[in-house]
């Protein structure tokens, strides 16, 4: 098991949160192919948007329904600071998940999240959970209490 789906797994574990996490024959690469494999809809997929403080040099996530765009004037006013592409790189750093598999829990390093409000909608929603072929599935109000992130519009 790759280390990245091992310390989503020991997160979900330890916060003793109810959810589901799937291998997928598939792909999940993308937020329209992990719908596809969950049989859900694509807001129903919690992409994890990352992007570089400029202040800060720290990346920054964003919690997003798999349909919506993140607003940059919106989401740089959330974070208190300019934002910028982050890169593979500083992603990898931060996370330790590589891009298509980066998960809202288990990150290496202490990250600061906003949630997206649409993603409260649901029952049930999807996120990766350290690999383009994993993800799991948990209720929004867990996933919230989880990542510590506000609910906050920032999308387009
Ligand atoms: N596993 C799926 C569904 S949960 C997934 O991870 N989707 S995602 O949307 O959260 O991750 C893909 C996102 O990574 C893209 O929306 C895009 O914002 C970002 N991305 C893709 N390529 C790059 C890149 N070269 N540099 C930085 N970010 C990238």
């Amino acid at each position: 098991m790759s280390k990245s789906l091992k310390r989503v797994k020991a997160a979900l574990e330890a916060a003793g949160v109810e959810h589901d996490l799937r291998e997928m024959e598939v792909s999940t690469r993308t937020a329209q192919e992990a719908a596809d494999a969950a049989g859900c809809e694509i807001d129903q997929i919690v992409k994890s948007i990352i992007f570089r403080g400029e202040t800060s040099g720290h990346v920054k996530l964003f919690l997003t329904a798999g349909g919506n765009r993140v607003s940059d004037a919106k989401a740089s006013a959330l974070a208190g600071e300019p934002l910028g592409k982050a890169d593979a790189d500083l992603i990898r750093a931060e996370t330790g998940f590589a891009i298509g598999g980066v998960s809202p829990v288990g990150h290496l390093t202490p990250v600061t999240a906003f949630l997206d409000p649409r993603i409260m909608t649901f029952d049930i929603v999807w996120a990766a959970a350290g690999t383009p072929r994993h993800i799991f599935s948990i209720r929004p109000d867990a996933l919230q209490a989880l990542t510590g992130a506000p609910v906050a519009d920032f999308t387009i």
